[in-house]
């Protein structure tokens, strides 16, 4: 069912027409304090003017893949880190194993990523 959702939102990102901003969005996450906590950072840059895009609305979800319905992970607000255009959000995620985190960025530009991470047991 996450997964049509997430077609059908694809889809319906491809049919309207082109943002106004076009961003490229750098996501990388790193374990952090206790197991399976996840701290990613999210850099955001326009595209067009290559400068940092400040004050954007981020939010981070995690999935695993290989196991559909079967995690909840709670999703979390990015908020804005000391460099301009850098937000940081923590995930809990809750085994080790592929993990595809999702980032949202809905304003004042609009786009959406994903990223794999691989979470090994410590
Ligand atoms: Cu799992």
């Amino acid at each position: 069912m996450r997964g049509l959702a997430l077609l059908f939102c694809l889809a319906a990102a491809a049919c309207s027409p082109s943002p106004p901003v076009a961003l490229d969005v750098n996501v990388s996450c790193v374990a952090e304090g206790p197991l399976l906590r996840q701290r990613c950072t999210v850099t955001l840059t326009d595209r067009g003017s290559g400068r940092p895009v400040e004050g954007a609305q981020v939010s981070l979800s995690a999935d695993m893949p290989s196991m559909p319905l079967a995690h909840s992970v709670r999703p979390a607000d990015a908020t804005p880190a000391t460099a301009p255009g850098t937000y940081h959000g923590t995930l809990e995620l809750e085994m080790a194993g592929r993990w595809v985190v999702t980032v949202r960025i809905t304003g004042p530009v609009y786009d959406q990523v994903t990223h794999a991470i691989d979470v090994e047991h410590r």
